[in-house]
């Protein structure tokens, strides 16, 4: 079993790959800005990752997945390896969803952290309903078949998440796991993780155990005790979700400093800041500082890419808007890790834009694309972006833009006409082109817009 899904695996990867590469070389002709600048490269830079948690359902928006191209060398699958998304029926699983997200990261050199194997929250109702020895005999069947999925292909897994109660107690959570199998199950999870897949990081991870509270502290003394017996343990995830009631702690950078002294990596693993403005840059200013100004602190994830598909979406707590522009907390994001604090290495206009594609009309041999391009929360004057039709599709006529070919004539920059690169922000225009399908009927793909 595990055999054919490994390799259900690597042909989700190899299909990846096949795509990413059009939009790669897209990218590289639209991008002609200064050196190219993200959080992932001002991260890696640093020794460091920064990442996003990703959703295989968005990843067929271009503007999706052109920031996240962009922008991330980590992805954390939002909810695709949960339990009741990986074994919703005892014994029987399902990988395709994650096996999308891993597919596209690896495709394109990103880490992906598992998240995540044994957790209360989303859990089937089966496994609630089993006798203790039937539960332990689950919990390790299910590491051992997610684990063995994707055997070398996870720097890091969570291995248990969320074991804590909140408030003051610094008690277990009450959960099937804790309530039958008691304290030690979740030192079993770890010692099956470390022995299903060796290489991997194993990681507990948690939400409110970012400063030093009665929470963290119970953490803090199962990590020291694992260390202390050699239960395999090799970091320690901080949630970081973060609002005016859940405010980054001042103590922050301390808190993740004293687990790195236990001997463990720690990493920033779901980080949103509710806000806007300066306020809410300043707040992710701070939180890089605080991953950077502790060497064990190995990286950071956002938890989404987008405002628009944010799990609390009306707090607007991440780092692009609904309309894939960067905010001010990109700029204090990429400025404290030493990058540009512009998208792409830009002009420092904040001017930004995203593309989407729709056919408009097709035939037998050819169809008409429309591509909208909308400028983010700045103004615009210019914009330009790519589209790769996939050989041996030729365009044959563009209008509303003035293209620019390569010598195949299927990777094209298109920049705007003279009349249409002004954009108010969040206004939109369009260009369109015909193409020839020469026997081929897939759809372009478009590369990042640039926008100054
Ligand atoms: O972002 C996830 C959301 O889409 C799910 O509906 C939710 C269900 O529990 O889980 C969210 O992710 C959680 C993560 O897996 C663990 N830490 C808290 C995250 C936010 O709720």
């Amino acid at each position: 079993m595990a055999t054919s899904n490994r390799s259900r695996a690597r042909v989700a990867l190899r299909t990846g790959v096949a795509s990413i590469l059009a939009a790669v070389t897209v990218a590289a002709l639209s991008q002609t800005a200064a050196a190219a600048d993200s959080l992932g490269s001002a991260a890696a830079a640093k020794g460091r990752y920064f990442g996003a948690a990703v959703a295989a359902n968005h990843l067929g928006e271009t503007a999706y997945a052109s920031t996240l191209d962009r922008e991330f060398n980590q992805v954390t699958p939002e909810n695709e390896m949960k339990w009741d998304a990986t074994e919703s029926t005892r014994g029987s699983f399902t990988f395709s969803n994650a096996d999308q997200i891993v597919g596209h990261a690896l495709g394109k050199g990103m880490k992906v952290r598992g998240h995540t194997l044994v957790w209360h929250s989303q859990l089937p109702s089966w496994v609630s309903g089993l006798s203790a020895t039937d539960l332990r005999s689950a919990m390790n069947n299910h590491i051992t078949q997610v684990m063995e999925h994707y055997k070398g292909d996870i720097y890091a897994w969570d291995v248990v998440n969320e074991a804590f109660q909140d408030g003051g107690s610094g008690a277990r959570r009450s959960s099937p796991f804790q309530d039958k199998l008691g304290n030690g199950f979740i030192e079993e999870a770890f010692r099956t993780a470390r022995s299903v897949d060796p290489a991997a990081k194993l990681c507990y991870n948690d939400y409110n155990t970012d400063g030093v509270n009665a929470k963290s502290n119970a953490v803090y003394a199962m990590v020291k005790d694992f260390k202390a017996r050699g239960v395999p343990i090799d970091c320690v995830g901080f949630q970081s979700h973060f609002n005016s009631a859940s405010p980054v702690p001042s103590d922050y950078q301390a808190n993740l400093q004293r687990f790195a002294d236990l001997g463990v990596d720690v990493q920033i693993t779901e980080l949103d800041i509710e806000g806007s403005g300066t306020a809410q840059a300043t707040n992710y200013g701070n939180v890089v500082k605080a991953c950077l100004a502790v060497s064990r602190c190995t990286g950071i994830t956002v938890w989404g890419v987008t405002d628009k598909y944010s799990w609390r979406s009306s707090g607007t707590p991440l780092l692009f808007d609904s309309n894939y522009a960067a905010k001010p907390a990109y700029s204090a994001a990429l400025t404290a890790l030493g990058g540009s604090g512009t998208p792409g290495g830009g002009d420092g206009s904040g001017a930004t834009c995203s593309v989407s594609y729709t056919t408009s009309e097709a035939w037998n041999d050819g169809y008409n694309g429309k591509v909208t391009v909308t400028a983010g929360s700045s103004p615009i004057t210019a914009w330009s972006t790519g589209v790769t039709v996939p050989a041996p599709q030729k365009v044959v006529t563009t209008w509303n833009g003035s293209p620019s070919w390569d010598s195949g004539g299927t990777v094209m920059t298109v920049k705007n006409a003279a009349y249409n690169g002004s954009l108010a922000p969040g206004a939109s225009t369009s260009f369109g082109f015909t193409v020839q399908k020469n026997g081929n009927g897939a759809a372009p793909v478009l590369g990042a817009c640039t926008a100054s």
